[in-house]
This record gives structure tokens, sequence and C-alpha cells, in this order.
């Protein structure tokens, strides 16, 4: 039930949810339950506000729906700000500052802090769909972060820790102007993590396809398309791919940068 899924109005059964919120540590938000979140600088458009520093996030996560003359003309992130969209589904004109990016699913573009994401709908009336992303961007001397666009059917496969049924993608450059990525991993039927990960980095990850059985905290849960999985610093997390498709998310993580005592 929930607006995401056009599923309002009187329930058919006990209200229930797999929802699991644990603040600082880790929640699976799936899209049953979702409301509507109110920004100034959208418009046309439904927003959900998922990771949050509430929640223990130093990243703010958003799905955003842009329905017909859906935008955000205002702009997005700031100063201190990096910012970045994916389209999920639908066609959008993106621009970072000045410049116009239109993107189909599977595109997307990261503005470094300083430059302003905007966003269009462009999919001939029909709604787009958009994982969106910001974070107070973390500098260094010498090193700059830059404009990036680019479609994930364009990037190098490649096999996760030398696992030919599992497929990472990074979708920015490893270069240390960078202080996050974002990564797509796709996991075969049956294929796993090779072992339980515990890392100070955080994720956001929603899920684009498939299902899978996933650890978090040490507890094995069930999960699937369309839901959004919160992993906080330290937070065990690995899982297997389940059914017939293939099961893939995008997340983001923190990298390049040493941590203050
Ligand atoms: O890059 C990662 O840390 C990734 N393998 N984590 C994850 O999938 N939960
Ligand atoms: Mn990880």
């Amino acid at each position: 039930m929930g607006y995401f899924n056009n599923q309002t109005g009187y329930p058919t059964d006990i209200l229930s949810t797999r929802a699991i919120i644990k603040r600082g540590n880790y929640a699976l938000i799936p899209p049953n339950g979702l409301v509507r979140n109110v920004i100034p600088g959208f418009e046309n458009c439904d927003v959900t506000i998922l990771s949050t520093p509430k929640l223990g996030a130093t990243f703010v996560d958003y799905l955003v729906t842009l329905h017909d003359c859906g935008r955000n003309t205002k702009g997005f992130g700031g100063e201190e700000l990096e910012t970045f969209v994916y389209v999920i589904d639908g066609a959008i004109t993106a621009s970072a500052d000045a410049t116009d990016y239109p993107l189909t699913a599977g595109g997307y573009l990261y503005c470094p802090a300083g430059v302003t994401l905007r966003l269009e709908n462009a999919n001939g009336g029909q709604s787009s769909r958009l994982f969106l992303y910001k974070r107070r961007y973390q500098r260094i001397k010498g090193y700059e972060a830059h404009v990036v666009s680019n479609n994930v059917a364009n990037l190098e496969k490649i096999h996760y820790e030398g696992m030919s049924e599992v497929i990472l993608q990074d979708l920015l450059p490893k270069d240390l102007g960078f202080d996050m990525n974002m990564h797509i991993l796709s996991f075969a039927p049956g294929a796993s993590h090779g072992y339980i990960e515990t890392h100070v980095q955080e994720h956001g990850a929603y899920i684009l396809s498939g299902a899978g059985v996933y650890n978090l905290d040490n507890e094995w849960m069930p999960v699937k398309q369309g839901d959004y999985i919160f992993m906080g610093a330290y937070v065990q997390q690995a899982g297997y791919a389940v059914g017939q498709e293939t099961f893939s998310y995008i997340y983001s993580k923190d990298c390049n940068r040493d941590v203050e005592p």
C-alpha cells in the first residue's frame, strides 16, 4: 500500500510492513509505506526523502517522480554540496549549471560542490522516476571533483572480486578529487557476496531488479526490487540473489578520505 504503488484507501487486510528501522545502524524501507515530502523547488513532482542524518547517514537520498511538466529549475545542491541523479525509468533533461544532459533509464549526472543540478521531465507527458543523492563535499588540497554524466550501458562490467556471476560497475572516476562513488552490483540468480562485509563506509542502496536474501547486522531478510536499504558505518552486510532475475542495486559509498580522530 502507499502512494508509490498507487494503492491508497481502505486496507484489505491487517496493516503490516516489511520496513525495519535501526537508527544509526541500518534500515530496510520498502515502497509500501513511503509518503510524499514537499520540498521547495520541486514542481509537479512526488518526492520521498529516504536516508538522512536523522537515520544516521552523512548523506541524503530521495526517490523522485517527475510527472508531466515535473521539474526542479530552482536548482538542487549548493556551494558545499555535491549531488547525483540516476534515472530509474523515463527520460529527463538534467543540467549542471548551464549545460544540459538528456538522460534516459540508466543515465546519470554527478555535480560537484558549487555546481547546481536542475531537473526537467522529458518523457512526452509520462512520468520519470529518479534516485537522487546529496552530500556535504569533503575537500582536500590539490584535488577537485568534476561534472560526470554517462549511462550504465556504456560502463565496464567488472567481475567483482574474481566472481564472474557478480558484476560491478563504477559510475564515477577513481580520482582522489571524488570523496564518494556510485556503483551498481548485479548478482546472477544464486550468486552472493564472497563474505559478509564490515566496513566504515556507509551505503544508500536502491534495488533496481530481482530479489535477494540480505544480511544486515547479522540478520538475514528478504529484499526485492523497489526496496531501499541504508547501511550505516560498520554494519555487517552481504546478500544472495534468489529467483529467476538478476538481483541488482545502485549504491553510494564514501571513499578517498582519511578519518579525523
Ligand atoms: O562496495 C561495497 O562495499 C559493497 N560490496 N557493499 C555491499 O554490496 N553491501
Ligand atoms: Mn559494502
